[in-house]
């Protein structure tokens, strides 16, 4: 017997003489939702790209949420509140609220984290300065003195923390806050930044003129990417596995995306105060027929024979064992095989959720390995 694993699925080929027979199961690979996240009017929120007509609410009352960043490792959002001076964050799903920095701050209004250092940064325009803490909001310091800062960027290979400033610039140190330089001057008023490590370049939503530019890290080619009358850029956001840029604009309340060179722009969701913009990447759990051992999108007789075959005559197990659990013990046996033999000839039970009839997610927890999507398509 011969087995090739191919993208989507397994083919299993038995093999008789010069007789070669061959199964082919199929299923998707577990889908990554790509999430924007943002803050809008007194909320944090996010919208899944795969549905952006869905504005979900992750924490609502707040009083002026600003900027907007992920640690998708560990689950959290972090975000500031501009009007009552406040650091938070919240799990994913927006709960489990903290506020992290409530001292020492007035106008918080651009956000990066440091993960690997367990540090955020922060620019502050009317306690001028650009300042760090840990990730909690303890041992803060003010690294860069003076600067009335509004968005915030982190170069950690190059060790630079990025900023952009009231007075049109855009600014430049060590991650200490030594070596202080300006690397941009000539901005009306800049806000939101995000930086290119790939290409080197930096990307800031100006609202004076209404327009995102983009620069090499040292301000050297500065380039409009995005302008014209009847908009008003805010936050801004990078997808540089997809070569997208993300801005908010305040002045139509619609999200969009370019590529990285403004062409092709598009709206993506329609949300009034978008302010701040992050993306983050959720695995989506895997997707099956429960009672479906062959993934061909259908219930029959022959998912039992599957069951039965990979148990007691040396077949391969099924590609995705919680649809063979038939009947969710977390466990394959051949009880699993009677129960999907049972629902379909003597009117048994339907094989527990997800169930026979809709795609869905394993809702028990188990032993069994992470299935591969099994959804039967292609099949
Ligand atoms: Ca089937
Ligand atoms: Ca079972
Ligand atoms: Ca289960």
């Amino acid at each position: 017997m011969r087995e090739w694993r191919w993208r989507y699925g397994w083919s299993h080929c038995f093999q008789a003489g010069v007789l070669t027979a061959c199964i082919t199961v199929t299923g998707w690979p577990p889908v990554a939702a790509q999430y924007v996240y943002f803050t809008n009017q007194t909320a944090v929120q996010r919208v899944d790209l795969q549905s952006p007509d869905v504005i979900e609410t992750l924490v609502p009352d707040q009083v002026w949420p600003l900027a907007i960043a992920l640690d998708a490792a560990a689950g959290k959002v972090y975000w500031t509140d501009a009007t009552i001076a406040r650091i938070l964050r919240a799990n994913l799903d927006g709960s489990d609220v903290e506020p992290l920095v409530t001292t020492g701050i007035a106008f918080p209004a651009g956000l990066a984290l440091d993960l690997g250092e367990g540090k955020m940064y922060w620019g502050d325009r009317d306690l001028p300065g650009v300042s760090r803490a840990n990730l909690d909001g303890s041992d803060p310091e003010v690294i860069v003195p003076g600067v009335h800062s509004l968005g915030v960027a982190l170069d950690l290979p190059g060790g630079k923390v990025y900023w952009t400033e009231e007075q049109a610039r855009i600014g430049r140190a060590n991650l200490d806050g030594s070596d202080a330089e300006t690397v941009i001057d000539d901005l009306v008023s800049p806000n939101a930044i995000a930086l290119d490590l790939d290409e080197e370049m930096l990307y800031v939503t100006d609202e004076g003129p209404a327009k995102v530019i983009r620069a090499a890290l040292d301000g050297s080619g500065e380039e409009p990417i995005l302008s014209g009358d009847g908009i008003n850029p805010f936050g801004i956001a990078l997808d540089l596995d997809e070569g997208k840029v993300y801005w908010s604009d305040l002045a139509t309340g619609v999200s969009r995306r370019s590529n990285l060179d403004g062409s092709d722009a598009e709206d993506i969701f329609l949300a009034a105060w978008s302010f701040g913009l992050a993306l983050g990447w959720l695995e989506a759990p895997p997707q099956f027929l429960r009672g479906d051992t062959d993934s061909n999108g259908r219930l029959e007789i022959t998912d039992a024979v599957v069951t039965l075959g990979s148990l007691f005559l040396g077949f391969p197990a099924p590609h995705c064992l919680d649809a063979a659990d038939s009947d969710d013990n977390g466990d394959i046996n051949i009880t699993d095989a009677v129960y999907v033999l049972n629902y379909l000839f003597t009117g048994g039970s339907a094989p527990p959720p997800p169930g026979p009839g809709a795609c869905g997610a394993d809702p028990t927890s188990d032993a069994l390995p992470a299935c591969p999507a099994a959804c039967g398509k292609g099949g």
